[in-house]
Formats: C-alpha cells, structure tokens, sequence
C-alpha cells in the first residue's frame, strides 16, 4: 500500500484551484496527475500556439499546486513513461500508486467525458466523476429550461442568467429598463480611432521550453508560433483583463459588430482562452464588468454586452451541446459536402476580408467573433462547405477552441446546419454588409458594388446563389423570405449571371 489515498487527474482546460476534483481531495493524502499528450495534441492537429499555450499553462499551473503543498505527477511529453492518451496515462498511475480511488471533474467534451466513464469499469478501484462547478448552469438544469419549449432562444436564457446572478439588475429589473442592448452595438469604427492591444506577457523560461518542444514535436501544424505574448498564469490571465477593462471595455459595446484592417482585436477582450482553461472564472470576469459600470467607466452597452457573451452565449452554446451531444457534429441541414478550401490554412486569397482574418488567424490563433461568423462562417456557408469538416478546421486554429463552444458556434450559429434550433437565421450576408462593418473592401481587388463578373465581390454571387439554392429550405425567416424576394425581381439573365459567377468562383477554389 502506497501514500495516495486518492488519484486526481487534472485535464488541461482544468487549471482551476477550485475545481471541484482538487476540492474533493487534500494535499497532505493524495496525488494530482497531469499529462502533456500526444493525442490531445492532434485530435484535431490544433495550432502550434494553442499547444505551447495549454502546455505551458499547464506547467505554471503544476507549479503553483505544489507551491501550494500538492504532490504532482507531471508527465511531459517527452518522457519515457509518457503514453500519449488520458485512458493509458491513468490506468499507468493507478497500478503504480494503487489508490483507493481516483477521482475527476467531469470533461468539458462529449469525447473525454466518454473515456471518464469507461474507466469506471475499466479501472479496478472506483471512479468518481465530479461535476463542474466553473459554470453557472448544468447541463441537467439546461435541459429542464429546454424542455416543452418550442424554440430555445438565447435571450430568454440569458434573462434567468441575469436573474440567477444577479448581474446588472436592479431589484427585479434590468439596469437602465432594458435586458438587451445590442441594437446600439452596431457600429463601424474608424480606422483612425485609438485601439489598444491586448497585454502582452514575455515568455518566461517555462514557456521558453515549451516553445522548443512545440516546435520539435509539432512544427507541421498550423500557425505561427511566435511571437508567443498569451498570459500563462492566473496572475497574468488577469492582468491582462484588467488591462482590457481600464483601455477597451468603454468601446466593446459601440464597436463589437466592426472589423477595420491591421487591427485584429479592436475593442475585444481577448480572454476566452484564459477562461475556457480555467485561468480566469468567467463570473469574477463579470463582476468585475458590472462593477466598472457601477463606478461610471464603462457605459451599459459595454457592460451589458459583454456580460451577455459570457452568462447568455458561453453558458448557453454549452447547453446545447450537452442537450444535442453525440450526433450535433454531424448536423448538415443544407446537405452542404464541398471540403474546407486550401486558402483557410494559407491565407493565400484575393478577399481582402477574408485574407485578413485568416492571417491573423494563423498568426495569433484568434479572430474575433464577427470575422469567425460573418467573414470566415459566412463565406463558408455560401459557398457549401461540409460543416462537419469546417467544424474540425475551427477546433484547431484557434488558442480558445473546446468543441463544447466551438461545435454549436460553427454547426448551429454559422452554418444554421442544425436547421435553426439554435440561431432565430442563417447568418449569411453579402459584400454590402462586410463593407458596412468594416473598411477592408477600399483596398481588395474585387469590387463590392459589382453582383457578377471576374472583377465582382464573390460574397455577392455566392450570396444570391445560396438563396436560389436553398429557398425551400430558408422561407421560413422573414429576413431570407425578403432576400428571395429582391432575387425574384431579377431578370433571368441576370439570375444565369449569378449561377455562373458563383459556379465560376467555385470551380476556382
Ligand atoms: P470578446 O468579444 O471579448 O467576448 C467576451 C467573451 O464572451 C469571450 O471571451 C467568450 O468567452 C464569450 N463569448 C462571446 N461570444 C460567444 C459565443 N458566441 N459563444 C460563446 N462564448 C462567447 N468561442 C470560444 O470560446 N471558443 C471557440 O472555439 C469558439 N469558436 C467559435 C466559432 C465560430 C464559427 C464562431 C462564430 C464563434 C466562436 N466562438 C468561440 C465565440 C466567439 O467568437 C469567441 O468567444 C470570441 O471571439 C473570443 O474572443 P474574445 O475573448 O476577444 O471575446
Ligand atoms: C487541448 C489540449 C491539448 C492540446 N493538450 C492537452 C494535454 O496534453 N493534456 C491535457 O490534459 N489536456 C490537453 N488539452 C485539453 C484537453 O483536450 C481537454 O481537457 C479535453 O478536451 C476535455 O475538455
Ligand atoms: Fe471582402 Fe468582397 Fe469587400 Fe473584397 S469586396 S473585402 S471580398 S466583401
């Protein structure tokens, strides 16, 4: 009989001290296990940054659990005894220190938490599967709010949130007398505006190390590698909010829908990958929020959209995951099968708004959330690539993929795939609306105002054809039902341009 009494396995988007895992166990008793793995490195052949971020955070994190009087088993990737997947790692552990128990906070993904509950039989000492305390809402109580409900609709969600939190409500109504105020975040931003850049962090020697066997191990994948600036610790996760709420959130509201050239994070946060990794707890994150509008430095379209995102979107694409996991991957209303097209790995592309948020995307492992749905999504669904495909090219180029949000973000809210169960419409859009929001039509090589031809914008043909294509299927949203209108205005001729333009831009991917 060894020292452990319990076996606590700690996966890499859990570097929480709170997690319920570690609150169920004592330092003095038991052992934490952590692993850098060869297959969660390439499940999905995520991006070089996104690695070096998890590992590295997952190093600083076992540093701070043994600063904290925990005993860690931290298997690196190159060790001798380093087996590659969760499954053989704890079943290693287990017959060398013979717990009396292991125990686990439940997986964030449909997949691992798949592998937790086959060790229950698996293992020979019990298997206890925690939950996860880190968000507001189960998923047993989302299914409850689901149930009986015709349409799930965000908002309505959001507003329990509200109410369970607490957050920006005054007695038992909203601050300021509105639940909602996205209709003034809608705004396009100058160029010349002043923009902050997220806090950036110097890689400390950890990181430094973790930047060598990124490279040595996985220096195929996509991305950039450096400069690596993500915070790696607690401690810098919320620096950098704090630096984000002092210079950005007074504009997050006004400017969340713009996109403006060389700018790739304008006045967002930039944060999701500190909090889907447990580094920061996304309810302080909006408490700290509301207490900035409280104090009178940030106005309530910034304070309320934000809080939004984080306790009605994040909680709620998380729901819908677990209410729809396993087969929600495989949604494909619109029968779309084309492959994900070269230029989404090599930003080589004419479209100037496509090419932009590409490029960032492979530099930073980040777009922000109107280029991941209106620039890349959109283009995407107008022109029929295979959801299932284009779901597993979001999973790994960006530092804050899980499929838990990534999967219902990419299947349900920019390909409509699941047919509407989670987005009220298909987000699809012309070159008109990319210009409105953004100024990088000025310097693309297509024209925006052009609906067909070789100097056209191709998101205008595609736009039309998508409409033609698959107006049985869109009819029911009033938006959709008056675009097919205008398309039925059109003269046959000018209908047989579209097809041909769009068929012609196709053939050239
Ligand atoms: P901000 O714009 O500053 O927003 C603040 C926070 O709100 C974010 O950090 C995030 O936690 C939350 N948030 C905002 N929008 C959403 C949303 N739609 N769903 C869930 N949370 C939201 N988000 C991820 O965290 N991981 C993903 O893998 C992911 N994949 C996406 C794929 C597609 C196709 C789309 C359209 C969106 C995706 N999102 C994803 C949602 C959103 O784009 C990102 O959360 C956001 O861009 C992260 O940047 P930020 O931290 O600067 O966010
Ligand atoms: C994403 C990721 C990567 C790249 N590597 C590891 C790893 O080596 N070890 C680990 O414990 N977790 C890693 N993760 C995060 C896991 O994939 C994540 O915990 C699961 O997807 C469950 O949500
Ligand atoms: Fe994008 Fe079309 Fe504008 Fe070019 S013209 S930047 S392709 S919307």
């Amino acid at each position: 009989m060894s020292g452990t009494r319990n076996l606590i396995l700690v996966l890499g988007d859990q570097l929480t001290p709170t997690l319920s895992g570690l609150a169920a166990a004592s330092p003095e008793h038991d052992r934490v296990l952590m692993a850098e793995l060869h297959d969660e490195a390439t499940y999905v052949r995520h991006h070089k940054k996104k690695i070096a971020f998890i590992f590295s955070a997952m190093r600083h994190f076992a540093e701070e659990l043994r600063a904290s009087g925990w005993t860690v088993d931290y298997v690196y990737l190159d060790a001798p005894d380093n087996l590659g997947s969760f499954s053989a790692q704890v079943a290693q552990a287990v017959s060398r220190h013979r717990p009396e128990r292991v125990i686990v906070t439940e997986a964030a993904e449909w997949r691992v938490s798949q592998m937790q509950a086959g060790w229950q039989t698996q293992l020979p000492v019990p298997v206890d599967i925690l939950p996860d305390d880190r968000f507001l809402c189960t998923p047993s109580a989302f299914k409850e709010w689901a149930a009986g409900r015709k349409q799930l609709r965000m908002e309505y969600f959001y507003r329990d949130m509200r109410r369970k939190t607490g957050l920006l409500m005054d007695g038992d109504k909203p601050a300021g007398g509105k639940w909602n105020l996205d209709a003034e975040n809608r705004k396009a931003a100058a160029a010349d505006l002043f923009m902050p850049r997220p806090k950036a962090c110097r890689p400390d020697a950890i990181t430094q190390d973790v930047l060598t066997l990124t490279e040595s191990r996985f220096g195929s994948h996509f991305g950039e590698l450096t400069p690596f600036w993500f915070a790696v610790t607690r401690t810098d996760a919320e620096a950098a909010f704090d630096s984000f709420v002092e210079q950005a959130l007074p504009y997050f509201g006004d400017y969340q829908d713009a996109m403006v050239e060389d700018e790739p994070f304008l006045y967002h946060s930039v944060i999701a990958q500190y909090m889907n990794c447990g580094l920061l707890d996304p309810l302080r994150v909006c408490r700290r929020v509301e207490a900035a509008y409280r104090e009178g430095k940030a106005p309530l379209n910034a304070a309320e959209g934000f809080i939004r995102q984080i306790i009605g979107w994040r909680e709620y694409v998380r729901g819908i995951y677990w209410l729809k996991m396993p087969g929600y991957d495989r949604s494909n209303f619109f029968g779309h099968t084309r492959s994900v097209p070269d230029f989404y790995w090599t930003a080589e592309t004419d479209m100037a708004c496509t090419k932009a948020a590409l490029t960032q995307t492979r530099d930073e492992a980040y777009a922000h959330h109107i280029q991941r749905l209106m620039i890349t999504g959109n283009f995407a669904m107008l022109a029929g690539i295979d959801p299932y495909a284009l779901h597993e090219w979001y999973l790994s180029v960006y530092a804050d993929a899980y499929e838990w949000v990534e999967l219902p973000n990419t299947v349900g809210m920019s390909q409509f795939a699941d047919g509407g169960l989670l987005a009220s419409k298909p987000y699809a859009a012309s070159g008109a609306y990319i210009n409105r929001m953004s100024n990088y039509c000025k310097s693309c090589r297509y024209d925006v105002k052009m609906r067909t031809g070789p100097d056209a914008c191709p998101f205008n043909a595609l736009y039309w054809d998508f409409i033609a294509r698959h107006r049985d299927k869109i009819s029911n949203s009033p938006r959709m039902a008056q675009a097919m209108r205008t398309y039925d205005r059109f003269t046959t001729a000018e209908q047989q341009r579209i097809a041909g333009s769009a068929a012609n831009f196709l053939a050239s991917l």
